[in-house]
């Protein structure tokens, strides 16, 4: 019988390799039976298609291509103009936006080019109204010095840590909290919500330049039209970091006040969670911020990676599909399901429950640290990751919660029913680990972990991973 195309094309892909280097043919080989392996519900993973991965892996990698598209600084950019203007064409329709920059590598650089271009842009702005020069670029260092400080303000109000933010949004360790004079709006602590009220009296009081909006472990939708209204009040720039639920926007499940696309100055994201593309970043804004934002590399980003971004044209087209809207829609079925079924079974959730792609347990009420609880699940098959819950009393290393997401387990084929039975798994490791010595160590039944790794493994049976991919 003869083989099928992807089967063809990765069995290839790894002869050749392993002809170089048989470690790593071996270890690519390890990954998928890995991943078939267990239940992953990491709330930033997915499984991009076959198309996704095989547009990465050829020549485009060996292509220096900075600067954009048609205004290259090296020659012989056709083809990677080509794919390129492809992904930014597939993710402005796709999203609804002016403009879409494709280049950035990961999150992270995502807001760092946006963190450039709004900073860039007030500068600008500052100059030009002095009529001192025409772009940014033409002002000498010290002038460019002269107007920041003049600017002053250089302040970002963006969510807490422990409340569901991200690290790039002004936590103090990283640079984001080091660049910018930085505040944060937490979660009431009596439902675990954002208080939009809370977060204008922050503005008013801070007047930051930039209000981010945006989360990674907050398992509830934002009402973008309000957070415009707050920066508008305070004249702050609003951006909003849409990593995590990329493809529930794409999707049309967060429509109207919850897409913010139309509201906010200037939308990030990266491509591989939610979204299922390639592993990158993206930049999405109006025409007001475009040239700040296109000069991301090489003013920000080491040189643009073209295999990334023809793999992001073949995602985001993709992503276009009608089907995709239904997977979007079965990706918060599943999350419902799933914190339905833990509460059913006592487990106690940030929020109550969720209405996006994501779970957050309070494992305090199992009598675990965040630390101990991803290890006992690890143990039993059960791939999560410890997350911090507001006002965590174990801090960011050890936490107290396990954040659970339905993006990968929604694109193998489960659904709600399976969702429940997922409930069950976790619930039963959960409720049968004691704490050990230190907020490290935990006592398990290494026989209740087995069965329960068989129970998952018998789960995923009927849902096999890349069943197109036979690597024999
Ligand atoms: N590391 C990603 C996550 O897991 O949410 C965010 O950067």
């Amino acid at each position: 019988m003869s083989l099928n195309a992807e089967s063809t094309a990765f069995r290839s892909a790894l002869e050749v390799i392993r002809a170089v280097e048989p470690r790593v043919a071996d270890a690519i080989g390890a990954e998928l039976a890995d991943q078939r392996e267990s239940l992953k519900l990491i709330a930033s993973e997915n499984y991009a298609s076959p198309a996704t991965l095989l547009a990465m892996g050829n020549w485009f990698s060996d292509k220096y291509a900075e600067g954009t598209v048609g205004r290259r600084f090296y020659a012989g950019c056709q083809n990677v103009d080509t794919v390129e203007a492809l992904a930014a064409e597939h993710a402005r329709e796709l999203f609804g936006a002016a403009h879409a920059y494709v280049q950035p590598h990961s999150g992270i650089d995502a807001n760092l080019v946006a963190f450039w271009a709004i900073l860039a842009d007030r500068v600008e702005s500052l100059a030009l109204k002095k009529a001192q020069v025409r772009q940014v670029n033409d002002l000498t260092e010290a002038d460019w010095f002269a107007l920041r400080r003049e600017l002053g303000n250089q302040r970002m109000l963006g969510m807490s840590l422990d409340a569901g933010g991200h690290l790039t949004h002004g936590f103090r360790p990283n640079i984001s909290g080091k660049m910018f004079d930085q505040r944060s709006y937490g979660t009431d602590p009596a439902t675990g919500l954002i208080d939009y009220d809370k977060v204008a009296e922050a503005a008013r009081e801070f007047k930051p330049l930039i209000l981010v909006a945006g989360y990674s472990a907050y398992p509830r939708k934002v009402n973008f039209r309000i957070m415009r209204e707050i920066a508008d009040s305070v004249g702050a720039t609003f951006m909003v970091d849409m990593a995590h639920f990329a493809g529930l926007v794409a999707g049309k499940v967060f429509t109207g006040d919850f897409d913010p696309v139309p509201h906010a100055h200037i939308v990030t994201t990266t491509t591989h969670k939610s979204l299922r593309g390639p592993r990158g970043g993206m930049v999405l804004c109006g025409p007001e911020l475009a040239d700040q934002v296109d000069r991301g590399c090489p003013m920000v980003l080491g040189g643009p990676l073209p295999h990334v971004m023809a793999a992001k044209a073949v995602a985001l087209a993709e992503a276009r599909r009608p089907d995709f809207a239904g997977y979007a829609q079965r990706i918060v079925d599943n999350a419902q399901a799933l914190a339905e079924g833990l509460t059913r079974r006592s487990a106690k959730l940030v929020t109550g429950g969720t209405d996006n792609h994501l779970v957050l347990i309070d494992v305090t009420g199992y009598g675990l640290t965040g630390r101990q609880a991803e290890q006992a699940l690890l143990d039993s098959g059960i791939v999560t990751n410890r997350n911090a819950v507001p006002q965590d009393p174990n801090g960011a290393w050890y936490t107290s919660g396990i954040r659970i997401g339905t993006p990968a387990l929604t694109s193998r084929g489960l659904g709600t029913a399976e969702m429940d039975q997922t409930a069950e798994l976790i619930h039963t490791v959960l409720s049968q680990t004691t704490s050990g010595e230190s907020k490290a160590k935990y006592v398990l039944d290494p026989a209740l972990a087995d069965k329960v790794s068989k129970q998952a493994s018998e789960l995923l049976a009927g849902f096999p991973l890349y069943p197109a991919v036979d690597l024999g």
